[in-house]
Parts: structure tokens; sequence; C-alpha cells
């Protein structure tokens, strides 16, 4: 069986998507691409022998398209999901589910309503070797409970601009979705610290934020977002544990030393540091439609706390104080 999917959105991630169903993953095809660049959609169907459409509605709609993957700017995902669910088709939406809290809660409802789980969110970290392997030495025989954990996510250069709030809702939403897995615990408060700045940033900006957070059962989980670091793509994530600790640098738990160097060379982007996450990702989301295996990953849930969540960040940011975080009961649908 091969599933045909069409490829909302040809800038780099859904570009990078499309080449890895058509080449790295198996029981896939892509059949249609949709671009607000028409060019853009073109010349990538060109590439791989689909076809592009002037509309994303044409492409849910087409009987060529099986399930859809949706990877334009963060703004249309929740207005794309719903059409996509409205179309009972299965979606792989990238992250963020939306950047504004009602707009995802809109598209839980309208899952919940359905009664089936079609939307699984593109938190490729959950895949990622390096998150599995820390996360497997939490626990009696490994490290024990996790008590503080510190990440660090920072890019060389901000990838849209600097904007201190779509630095949480875009980039600092993967620690707010990946830690709640890790821990596996929901968060209680969130408070971001706004402090001195790079050089780079706008006056009226803040970048690096201090993003500090704590789950119901009291792990104190810190991030350091840094957009503009000008180093490199660096994701490092170390947990203190009641028994011990474990430290993730780069997807390596060892750094090697030879010859008075330590260290290692740094991507200069997230699609060489987690490629092989988005490739298992899309592989485990095409071999759960092939086979009907449960769907691995993060559901429709997971990116409504993780909205929710990244929208009392932003709170916090403007105002400096500590934002409790209340979920709604979580539907049957994901329990
Ligand atoms: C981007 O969308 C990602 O998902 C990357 O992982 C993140 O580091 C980057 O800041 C985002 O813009």
């Amino acid at each position: 069986m091969t599933i045909r999917v069409g490829v909302i959105g040809t800038g780099n991630i859904g570009t990078s998507h499309a080449r890895d169903l058509a080449t790295r993953v198996s029981g896939a095809r892509v059949t249609m691409l949709y671009d607000f660049d028409n060019a853009l959609a073109g010349e990538l169907a060109a590439e791989l022998g689909a076809i592009a459409v002037p509309t994303y509605q044409e492409l849910i709609a087409s009987d060529l398209v099986d399930a859809v993957l949706i990877a334009s700017p963060d703004q249309f995902h929740a207005e794309q999901a719903l059409a996509c669910l409205a179309a009972e088709k299965p979606t792989l939406c990238e992250k963020p589910l939306a950047p504004v809290e009602s707009d995802a809660k809109a598209v839980l409802d309208a899952e919940v309503a359905l009664g089936r789980r079609l939307i699984m969110m593109g938190f490729m970290r959950r895949f990622d070797p390096g998150y599995e392997e820390l996360k497997a030495q939490l626990g009696p025989e490994g490290i024990g409970d996790p008590l503080i954990v510190r990440n660090a996510h920072r890019n060389e250069i901000a990838p849209y601009g600097l904007d201190s709030a779509l630095s949480i809702t875009n980039a600092a939403i993967h620690e707010i979705d990946i830690n709640r897995w890790l821990v596996e615990d929901e968060y209680a408060w969130v408070q971001v610290l706004a402090g001195r700045s790079g050089p780079l940033t706008p006056l009226d900006q803040h970048d690096p934020l201090f993003i500090l957070l704590q789950t119901r059962q009291g792990t104190i989980v810190e991030v350091e977002m840094f957009v503009q670091s000008q180093v490199g793509y660096e994701v490092t994530c170390a947990v203190t544990g009641g028994l011990g600790n474990a430290t993730m640098t780069d997807g390596r738990f060892v750094t090697t030393a030879r010859a008075r160097h330590t260290g290692h060379d740094l991507p200069p982007q997230w699609l060489g540091r987690f490629q092989e996450a988005y490739r298992l990702q899309l592989q485990g989301w095409i071999t759960h439609l092939t086979t009907g295996s449960p769907m691995p990953g993060a559901s429709t849930w997971d990116g409504y706390v993780g909205s929710l969540v990244a929208n009392r960040a932003i709170e916090s940011y403007h105002t400096g104080e500590r934002v409790a975080i209340e979920l709604p009961p979580i539907p049957a649908l994901y329990a």
C-alpha cells in the first residue's frame, strides 16, 4: 500500500519533508504540492514527479491525495488543519498547531467532535534518538525521577527575524512539548525572564529569553531560548535526577576529547541536527497509515497544550510575573 501525500508549503521544511517522503521513507509518494509561491511549488513538483496546484483547498480535496502534510507558515496551520478534518484526511501538521491558543482549541474541538484522531503533530524531537536515549535514563534503574531539567535552544541567526513572542510560539514550543514528554507531567506555571540581550537584538525585543516552568509534581524545567546566538544550531538537555544525572549534548551523551580538543562541530541549522528525527517521524506516520498501528508522536491534544503554554509564557514575557497554567480535562479521545 502506498500513501499518496499532498504537501502544503514548500519552503525549507516542506521541501525537506517532501524529498524525504519521496526518497527516504517507504510506503509513501508525494503526488501534489501547494505553496503561495506557485513557481516554488512548481519547481519541486517537477523534481518529484508531482503536480503543483494553485490552492491548498484543491490539494486537500483531490482524489490523488490520501494524506496531507502541513508545512506552511505557523499562522495558517489551524485553518488548514480544520480543512483536513472536514475532508477527513489524515494529516501531519508541523508545529505549532497554532500561535494563538483559541485557534488551536478550535482544531482540538473539531477533532473531538469528529471522534477520530486524524492529526499527528510534527514535534519531531519525540523521534530523536538523543532524546529517546535521555528519556531511557530516567526511573529507578537509571538516574531516578527528574528533579531539574536544563535546556538550551540556540539558533545561529533568527530564521524569520527577531520577535520575542515568535521565538516562544515557533521555537521554544519544542522545549514546551519535549519536556512534558520527557518528564511525563503537565506544567503548573511558567515565568519568562527577559534580561540583557545579545548584540543583534532590536531595542524593543529580548533575546535570549529565560523560560522557567514547574510541573505539577514539582520538576523544575528551565529553557534558555537564544535565536541569534551567532554560534550555530545547538540543542542541549541536561537532567538532574534523584539518583544521578544525564546530559544530551547535540544528540550525544559523550563528548570525546582528543589532542587537547574537546567538542564537536555544530550544524548551521536544525535540518542537520534533527534530520534523522524528521525522517523517523515521517516513517512512523506513514507506517501508522499503511498498517493501522497506533498513531506515534504528538497528538492534537499535545499541539493544543503547546499553544496554551506558549500563550501563558508570552503573557509572562509581557508582565514579568509567574503565570499559572490550567488545562481543561483531557478529552477521552487522547487519554
Ligand atoms: C524552526 O521552525 C524549528 O522548528 C527549529 O527547530 C527551531 O530551532 C527554529 O528556531 C524554528 O524557527
